[in-house]
């Protein structure tokens, strides 16, 4: 059963779907205003937080709302981070790998969140002590506990979110693992993890709307989230390591060599 909080999201979040596949098919009609390198804010992304809030925001008008477009809003203790479009250069150039994500969050913790995929029809969602999920199947993470049979996610640097060692990460991961895969929405990749398809996944320089529902995903789903050396993940990191528990620290290891 879906917790009350889960169903206002999925109501939000199917509501702005709409919007989300019908721009998705004019993408060539697009206005596309350029925010930094390599990053874009559409008309989407906006269009599709501003239907997003207008619903929560009927439901819990006193909230504190973290967003990735309309920045802070105000409100009492308990908070909501919203994503619009995660993998926004993926939606610029018609690949279908999006998510819209939302997430609560009290005391600083991650309690309840959902990603939807409008365009492949994926609703995840997962709560505290209720699992993750994916439309009506539960989610387990993989069981491979042998790097060389492991397909590890990640996010590749650009623009100005190059960082010294990338190449070395990539190079050592490539040399012990069945391979890399780089899909371009950090929110949906760590649901890959939840969902046994990628066995790990790492990325620096994220925000905390990439990574908010995502982390809860693995966990509940009998996975392991930390900083890339191993250390506790909380809500003001910008990095993560994902995986399926079982690998974590060799991968952690692989990582901190460098
Ligand atoms: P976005 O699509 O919402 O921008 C892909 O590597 C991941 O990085 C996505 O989750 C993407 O989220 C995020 N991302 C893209 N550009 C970014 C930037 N300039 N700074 C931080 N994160 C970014
Ligand atoms: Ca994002």
């Amino acid at each position: 059963m879906q917790p009350a909080v889960i169903n206002i999201f999925e109501k939000a979040a199917k509501k702005a779907g709409r919007i989300l596949i019908r721009d998705f098919g004019e993408i060539e009609n697009l206005q596309i205003e350029s925010k930094s390198v390599g990053d874009f804010v559409t008309n989407a992304d906006l269009k599709v937080e501003k239907s997003i809030l207008e619903t929560l925001k009927y439901f819990y008008p006193n909230y504190t709302y973290i967003t990735e477009e309309s920045g802070i809003i105000k409100g009492d203790e308990n908070t909501i981070v919203i994503d619009p479009i995660d993998g926004t250069s993926n939606f610029i150039h018609g690949i279908p790998h999006v998510g819209i994500i939302i997430a609560k969050m009290t005391n600083d913790e991650i309690t309840d969140g959902i990603i939807y995929n409008p365009i492949l029809n994926e609703f995840f969602w997962t709560s505290k002590g209720k699992g993750s999920w994916c439309n009506d199947r539960r989610l387990r993470v993989s069981n491979r506990s042998n790097l060389s049979d492991c397909l590890i996610g990640t996010g590749l640097p650009f623009g100005e979110r190059i960082y010294k060692n990338y190449l070395s990460e990539i190079d050592e991961i490539l040399k012990t693992t069945a391979g890399i895969r780089r899909f371009g929405s950090a929110g949906l990749d760590l649901a890959y993890v939840a969902a046994g398809k990628l066995d790990g996944f790492w990325e620096a320089d994220l925000n905390l709307w990439d990574l908010s529902t995502g982390t809860l995903l693995v966990k509940e789903a009998g996975g392991r989230i930390s900083k890339i050396n191993g250390e506790d993940w909380n809500i003001d990191c910008r990095e993560i390591l994902a995986s399926n528990s079982n690998i974590h620290i060799d991968l952690s290891e692989k990582l901190s060599l460098l």
